[in-house]
């Protein structure tokens, strides 16, 4: 899972993005040029701690998140669409992490002059629309030309597919971010490749100073959500040692760290769900999209797991917990045997019996 931070230059992007990895790139301008800084890191999951607790096992490991610190888009690209290597970038991205700037300090201007998050978030999306109206218009003339080359063949696969860029672009041109428009399961195949930067879910962080009052803002759009963090705050906390933190984190009333909202809604956002396995061993959480079934879920653990899958075992966390072990847990009859066809739910504790 790869999130994006965008946003218009001094916004507090590396800010968010040592926050969030714990990192210490300097906070230097970047000065509009296309700068990327990448770090993986995992995700904070306190069932993950808890099942560590009840096994105690050699090896922890929690899902993991990339995050890319994206500087250099200026909001000025409107007519001629943004850098090819920044566009590269974006289109890599599962999700884009949008940071808006709230905060006031006189001493980083603004390059627009003022402070104003509605006008910034507005322009952001501009900025991504012009850039997939580009792109939408590109495949447009390529698919015109394939139709005029192909004089005897079947001309209907070619006709879907631009009745298709067509309800993209008459989207685009009402300013309609792709994310709003509802497409059917074979659309969004054949749209995956493209990598359209309005299709992407958003996650709108307000970056606010110290104790600044959350301003109003609605963003009624699908796949996008919106949360406020003091950035800095949050980057200094982070790049405390852990009890620190804790000591600090009481003292300013923050119940949890945007580090953790953060990744707990981007997962919710990206629609993926954790399920864990279980033993002395390992401890470990794994992602899968909402509504996996097991047999989804044991192809992300290894092939090998799919290929040769009989049955899963599965418990609830927390039936597991209460009980205190698989065992435990079996006798009570809570350890139920699953099919191929079984719709994992958030958190389900899954061990497969394959044989190939
Ligand atoms: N007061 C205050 N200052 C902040 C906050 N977040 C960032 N800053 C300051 O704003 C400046 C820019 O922060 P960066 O995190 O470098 O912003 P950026 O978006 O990465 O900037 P570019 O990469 O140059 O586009 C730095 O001097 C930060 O210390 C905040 O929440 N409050
Ligand atoms: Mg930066």
């Amino acid at each position: 899972m790869r999130l994006g931070i965008i946003g218009f230059p001094q916004s507090g992007k590396t800010t968010i993005f040592n926050a969030l990895t714990r990192g210490d790139q300097p906070v230097t301008m970047s000065g509009g040029r296309v700068e990327i800084h990448t770090a993986v890191v995992d995700v904070p999951d306190p069932r993950v701690d808890r099942l560590s607790a009840l096994f105690n096992p050699q090896k922890i490991t929690y899902a993991k998140v990339t995050y890319a610190d994206i500087a250099g888009l200026e909001g000025n690209s409107a007519k001629k669409g943004m850098a090819g290597p920044l566009i590269n970038q974006l289109t890599q991205m599962d999700g884009l992490l949008h940071v808006v700037r709230c905060f006031e300090n006189p001493s980083v201007p603004h390059s627009k002059g003022s402070i104003d998050p509605i006008r910034d978030i507005a322009s952001m999306d501009a900025e991504l629309l012009i850039n997939d109206l580009i792109a939408v218009e590109r495949k447009q003339e390529r698919l015109a030309e394939e139709l005029r080359r192909n004089v005897k063949g079947d001309k209907t696969p070619i006709e879907r597919e631009q009745a298709l860029f067509e309800r993209l672009k008459n989207a685009l041109e009402s300013e309609i971010p792709l994310r709003d428009i509802a497409f059917n399961d074979e659309e969004l195949k054949d749209l995956s490749g493209y990598g359209f930067l309005t299709l992407k879910p958003v996650l709108i962080v307000l970056n606010l100073s110290e104790g600044q009052e959350l301003p109003e803002i609605a963003y009624p759009h699908q796949a996008s959500r919106v949360v406020a963090l003091q950035g800095k705050l949050e980057m200094e906390l982070a790049q405390l040692p852990p009890e620190d933190a804790e000591t600090f984190k009481t003292a300013y009333g923050l119940e949890e760290l945007g580090l953790a909202k953060v990744i707990s809604l981007s997962y919710d956002l990206l629609g993926y769900q954790s399920f864990f396995t279980v033993g002395e061993d390992e401890v470990r959480a794994w992602r899968t999209r909402r509504g996996a079934t097991a047999y989804e879920a044991a192809g992300v653990i290894h092939t090998d797991l799919q290929k040769g899958f009989i049955r899963a075992e599965v418990v609830g966390q927390e039936d597991l917990l209460a009980l205190g072990g698989l065992n435990q847990a079996r006798s009570a009859g809570k350890l139920r045997l699953e099919g191929k066809d079984y719709v994992l739910e958030d958190g389900d504790i899954m061990h497969v019996r394959f044989s190939l």
